[in-house]
């Protein structure tokens, strides 16, 4: 992005009233996010409960939305869950926001965990700071912290203040622009002091870092770095400002959320290195002059409203009432602290909740003339299934509406269909989430719901080809049925199916007959001697005889019947299970560990390689029998800090034999 349309902007900015900005708070799980959002939120003035200690408090499982005003600017404040499962909210808030806040914790250890995100946040070229939350329990070097999280970083992480400590901790810091220090008070507002005379060094150590990462941006400045003239904390500011709206560099802030410590300055990072929406537009290629324009991040079924679609404008304004294509807004509302308020229109930048927006998808660039473009951000393929059934057969049409609406609202839940085993299947990112997906579906529909672990397809197929003769003859009264049949039953290669050939000579059977042979023999095979569909097998019918009167269809279709049954029993039946090609994927040091895991599960590792693209990852291939992939992603993020993930398809069918097989054979007869 050009540098001119960043500082021209900020220049006319400066003279009207600020636009309504937008920051999402992203991060790992449990980073401390939702302590920061409220803290925020609280330090803006804006009415907020505060959900208080780690008591309170439960894992964030969608995205909230909050508005507020610092020094008198605008904001609306996105608090993302930080559990992989529910990344796709994440994924989606991202695109509705100005800048992200990475709020993440102090223990260099721990940086792999921000690493998922950060990559994220550079593919998408999302401007973002960095808070280091939770930095009482700091005991080590921050150096060491930012270390281990710049390996993780496309761009420059660079360090705005240094902590201040004293025996019992980190107790305030020094700001390393205005070299001022701060003493942290809780609740309130960080009390300016003397700067410790022991502190000079190290924030003039970070001082000169910070400027050594703006000269790389700025050739005056280097000039001027290598000129030795002294530079003020205005003209260092500047350029800090720039580069951070531009997303260059990563602005690294410290701060304990749940004391208030440090978020006033992160506030204040934000109002100066926050883009304004129309810089935002820009980088999307969104024009900033034209008809109203938004995009929807999240949609909701509310029990009252109805659909909500919670949209970012990026050209305002948005009237209630006005027609997007097909559909037409049917209420603007402004979300505070759980609260809707109805607003007559909406402007740019701002973000709203839209009611009954139909037949919008999440993540669609809507104008007046209908959608524009699909969502910019991915949607995360499932790792986890669960079947799903109510409780009563009745409420089968109930609850596939209600599905649906889940599907609408979570487009990372996935619905199949198994037209194999006849089961319903909810697709999902893992067992939390669907968990909770579950509930809210119970909630939704009123329903009582039954889910467990889906079948798996299996089939089997014979070893050895026969011969099979079966007779019906039988005498009823005064009308008797008679069939005569000689069947070849015999193996196919994998993957042809089931085939059926009539190699009859000289009307054994008569023509009309052979149809009814053939479908028998073909549904016959649907459950075979084990309990599962046969395939790849081949039945000819050889020869037979008929009766001008007692043979019918039906007779044929029994004797038929008969000779499959018997035959199939004595062709060596086998089970065949399906085997998936499996990638899974995991940092690097994971990678012996997702071999283990695989091998446990009988799978056969084909290699691994560097992930393209994804430097510190490997993905390792495997064939894994499918059966076994059911609660792999549940071992796999265990062993794994919560990182690794995998995706897969079928690749074939093989034979199971022995101990496995028996299992298989055990769980079919209990499940069924
Ligand atoms: N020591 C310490 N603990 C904190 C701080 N901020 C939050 N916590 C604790 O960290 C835990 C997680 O806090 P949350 O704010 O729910 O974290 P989150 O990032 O929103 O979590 P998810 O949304 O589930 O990813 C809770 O037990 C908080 O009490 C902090 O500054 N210092
Ligand atoms: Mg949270």
């Amino acid at each position: 992005m050009p540098a001119q349309t960043a500082s021209s902007d900020n220049e006319a900015g400066a003279a009207e009233a600020a636009r309504p900005r937008a920051v999402a708070l992203v991060g790992p799980y449990g980073s401390g996010k939702t302590s920061l959002f409220e803290s925020l939120m609280a330090a803006a003035g804006a009415p907020i409960r505060r959900s208080g200690d780690a008591k309170g408090r439960t894992m964030s499982m969608e995205l909230t939305v909050g508005h507020c005003r610092f020094k008198g600017d605008p904001w609306s404040i996105v608090d993302c869950p930080g559990s992989i499962e529910f990344c796709y909210e994440t994924s989606a808030a991202l695109t509705a926001v100005d800048i992200a806040v990475v709020v993440c914790e102090p223990a260099p250890e721990r940086a792999l965990t921000v690493a998922p995100i950060l990559k994220e946040l550079d593919e998408r070229g999302i401007p973002h700071l960095l808070f280091v939350n939770k930095v009482e329990t700091l005991s080590g070097r921050v150096r060491d912290t930012l270390a281990a999280l710049q390996q993780h970083s496309k761009y420059p992480l660079v360090l705005r203040q240094v902590p201040m400590r004293e025996a019992d901790g980190v107790v305030g810091y020094v700001d390393v622009v205005s070299e001022r220090a701060y003493r942290y008070r809780k609740g309130e507002a960080s009390e300016l002091v003397k700067m410790p005379a022991q502190m000079r060094d190290r924030e003039g150590e970070a001082r000169e870092a910070l400027v050594e990462v703006l000269a790389d941006h700025d050739d005056g400045l280097l000039e001027k770095i290598l000129e030795e003239v002294e530079l003020s904390p205005g003209e260092i500011f500047e350029h800090l400002r720039k580069d951070q709206q531009e997303g260059t560099i990563v602005e690294t802030l410290l701060g304990t959320a749940q004391l208030d410590h440090g978020v006033r300055r992160l506030w204040k990072a934000l109002r100066h290195g926050g883009p304004d929406p129309l810089l935002t537009a820009e980088r999307r290629g969104i024009e900033p002059a034209g008809e109203p324009l938004l995009q929807t991040f999240k949609t909701v079924y509310a029990a009252h409203a109805g659909k909500l679609s919670y949209a970012r404008i990026w050209r305002g304004p948005v009237r209630d009432g006005s027609g997007f294509g097909a559909t037409r807004v049917g209420g603007i509302y402004r979300m505070t602290g759980g609260e809707m308020t109805k607003i007559a229109q909406a402007e740019a930048g701002e973000i709203v909740a839209l009611a009954r927006l139909e037949g919008v998808a999440t993540g669609v660039v809507l104008g007046p003339g209908g959608p524009i473009a699909g969502a910019d951000f991915p949607t995360p393929p499932p790792v986890y299934a669960l079947t799903v059934a109510p409780h009563d057969r009745k409420d089968d049409v109930k609850l596939s509406a209600a599905l649906h609406r889940l599907i609408e609202e979570d487009p990372s839940l996935g619905l199949v269909q198994d037209r194999e085993t006849g089961e319903t299947v909810l697709t999902g990112q893992g067992e939390i989430h669907l968990n909770a997906a579950f509930d809210r579906l119970g909630r939704a529909s009123g329903l009582t719901l039954a889910t467990r672990t889906p079948q798996v397809a299996f089939k089997e197929t014979i070893r050895r080809s026969v011969q099979q003769h079966a007779r019906l003859k039988r005498q009823t009264g005064g009308h008797g049925q008679f069939a005569d049949v000689k069947l070849a039953i015999e193996p196919l290669g994998r993957g042809d199916g089931f085939r059926f050939t009539d190699k009859v000579v000289g009307g054994a059977v008569p023509r009309q007959y052979i149809p009814a042979v053939g479908e028998a023999a073909a549904e016959a095979a649907r459950k075979g001697p084990l309990g599962f569909p046969v395939v790849d097998l081949g039945v000819t019918l050889l020869d037979g005889t008929y009766h001008s009167v007692d043979s019918s269809d039906m007779a044929f279709k029994t004797a038929a019947r008969m000779a499959m049954t018997e035959g199939l029993a004595k062709a060596d039946p086998v089970l065949l299970e399906p085997i998936d090609h499996v990638s899974v994927r995991v940092p690097t040091s994971y990678t012996p560990t997702a071999q283990r895991i695989l091998t446990t599960r009988r799978g056969q590792i084909l290699g691994y390689a560097e992930k393209p693209g994804w430097s510190g990852w490997d993905e390792v291939e495997a064939l894994v029998p499918a059966v076994e992939l059911h609660d792999l992603i549940i071992e796999l993020r265990s062993a794994s800090m919560g990182l690794g993930s995998y995706t897969h398809r079928f690749d074939h069918l093989a034979e199971a034999r022995g101990r496995a097989a028996e299992r298989i054979q055990h769980a079919a007869l209990n499940g069924k």
